[in-house]
């Protein structure tokens, strides 16, 4: 089975003013599609092994075990499919405010409060140099904000990622400009913290 695009949950349009439609438009169908379609290319040159009928964790989780003239394209490709995915989940329409629920309770344990969670998180989106993307994750039970770069994703080491932002020039060019700063702070007002919630539940399981 080939992998897919999942379906985006909500229009285009519906995180408007702080992401754009055009923005998300060209980002869900052109680019997360393009990782998508590359890496099932990439998994297509060794049907022997069965590789696409495996979930991308488990292929990023081992990917020693990918053979070595695809490995790249699957890191890269499974690992943009995988953070996309992910990054969709997290935002809704007229989302934002402050966390309820289990993860508002782990959230002021691990950071203090939500505004030293905004603070750190939101510069950890910032100050990441090049392309790639800031996450929240379950480590070892604990929560833990990091970035990291190209389509790199923890749960390659083993964490379990709830939460995170795209922070590649093409998610906020075409509306924010060089401002990566006015994106990220936008960012918050759109977050699904129902979903978040959801995920640090199921990453306690
Ligand atoms: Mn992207």
């Amino acid at each position: 089975m080939a992998h897919e695009l999942g379906k985006l949950p909500y229009a285009y349009d519906a995180l408007e003013p702080h992401m754009d439609a055009n923005t998300v438009e060209i980002h869900y169908s052109k680019h997360h599609q393009g990782y998508v379609d590359k890496l099932n290319a990439a998994l297509e040159k060794h049907p022997e092994l069965g590789l696409a009928d495996k979930k991308v964790e488990e292929l990023l989780k081992d990917i020693n075990g990918v053979p070595a003239d695809i490995r790249t394209a699957v890191k890269n490709n499974g690992g943009g499919h995988l953070n996309h995915t992910l990054f969709w989940k997290c935002m809704k329409k007229d989302g934002g405010g402050e966390p309820s629920g289990e993860v508002a309770d782990a959230i002021n344990k691990a950071f203090g409060s939500y505004n030293d969670f905004k603070e750190k998180f939101g510069s950890a989106a910032k100050t990441h140099f090049a392309s790639g993307w800031a996450w929240l994750s379950v480590n070892m039970g604990n929560l833990e904000i990091e970035s990291t770069p190209n389509h790199d994703t923890p749960v390659s080491q083993g964490k379990k990622p709830i939460l995170v932002i795209d922070v590649w020039e093409h998610s906020y060019y075409l509306l924010y400009k060089w401002q990566r700063a006015g994106y990220v702070d936008a960012f918050f007002n759109l977050i699904n913290w129902d979903q978040v919630n959801d995920n640090y539940k199921k990453a306690l399981e």
